[in-house]
């Protein structure tokens, strides 16, 4: 058996030379620790996500965005159970990992504490926040660790699909009459900067980044990404002619990059302390789901045990 240092050594040149590390290779606890806290906060992100959305499900304004929407959440649901199943892969048990959400020990994104008030709001989510979640989510598609970086690939080909829907939809209102466009920029407005707001603190504020970045599990700082998403967002807007809530927002010919305002920090660190405007509405909503469902679960693990028995 080898000793930690030499471990560690060789773990280190792993990650230097660009190697995938997999659930059975030997890793620093920390590395083991710092994946399960981001993977099962984005896993409760996917799942919390659903909720602003599903709000919307029986009011779709026809047959056809109704189909889409109830596919879109599908989706997410489906996003949150590939990424337990990849923290499990760590040795996480999924019950105590749910078990922190619902006691507001974990967090999850921000951008979910915010209320969906008009359908233009399922076009700015599609557009803006799968739009930020593909930015963010193509850069873990090479990350350090297989089972993660493999999840982010299907998970990305599956957003691009929910981006353009709403980008339609935002589209789609744009051509209306003055009401719906005006509901449409409204939206913008309101969604604009909390997006900007899911891609975590600025780079000096931002406790985790230097040691995610060292380990490649963040291949790009939280800044990079944001300004990112931005330069890729903006012509988007300006062609089905939306305009974004800064008056400091402008492109800047020499350094080829949209420069932004000041983004309210205060207000991110208060949803981040659960005092966002949904904040208890989507924690109640996601226990009540879990009391609820508790029968299921026992059914199925009753039915999986008396299989087991009659097949032994
Ligand atoms: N919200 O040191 P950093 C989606 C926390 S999925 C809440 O910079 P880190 C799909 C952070 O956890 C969206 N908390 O942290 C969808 C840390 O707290 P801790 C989710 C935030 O980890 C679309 C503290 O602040 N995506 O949208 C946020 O290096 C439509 C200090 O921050 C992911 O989770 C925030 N926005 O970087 C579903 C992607 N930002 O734990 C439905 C994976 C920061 O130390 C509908 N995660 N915090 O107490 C990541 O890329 C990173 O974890 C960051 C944060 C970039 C989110």
């Amino acid at each position: 058996m080898e000793d930690i240092p030499a471990l560690e050594k060789k773990f280190e040149e792993k990650i230097a030379s660009g190697i995938v590390i997999e659930p059975k290779d030997w890793m620093p606890e920390r590395y083991r620790k710092q994946l399960i806290r981001m993977m099962s906060q984005h896993a409760h992100s996917e799942v919390v996500g659903m909720l602003p959305e599903g709000n919307w499900v029986t009011r779709a304004p026809s047959l056809r965005r109704k189909v889409g929407l109830l596919a879109k959440v599908q989706d997410e649901a489906g996003h949150g159970l590939y990424i337990y199943s990849a923290t499990e892969t760590l040795g996480a048990d999924r019950a105590k990992l749910v078990d922190d959400l619902h006691t507001g020990k974990a967090k999850y994104s921000s951008i979910f504490n915010y209320p969906t008030l008009t359908w233009a709001d399922i076009g700015a989510i599609g557009w803006l926040v799968d739009g930020a979640a593909i930015v963010n989510q193509t850069a873990l598609a090479k990350c350090s660790y297989g089972p993660y970086a493999r999840a982010m690939i299907r998970i990305c080909k599956e957003e691009s699909f929910h981006n353009k829907q709403g980008y339609e939809i935002l589209a789609s209102l744009m051509k209306g009459p003055p009401e719906q466009q005006k509901m449409a920029q409204d939206s913008i407005n309101r969604w604009w900067w909390p997006c900007l707001m899911m891609f975590g603190p600025s780079d000096g504020a931002s406790p985790n980044s230097e040691e995610l970045m060292r380990w490649k599990v963040k291949r790009y700082t939280n800044d990079e990404l944001r300004q990112r998403f931005i330069d890729r967002t903006i012509p988007q807007a300006e062609h089905i002619g939306l305009t974004m809530p800064d008056p400091d927002l402008k492109y800047n010919e020499t350094t080829r990059h949209y420069e932004f305002g000041e983004i309210n920090w205060e207000e991110f660190n208060q949803v981040i302390k659960g005092n966002g405007p949904c904040n208890y509405e989507r924690v109640h909503a996601r226990k009540d789901a879990d009391e609820k469902g508790l029968w299921v679960r026992e059914a199925a693990e009753a039915y999986a045990k008396k299989k087991l028995t009659m097949n032994s």
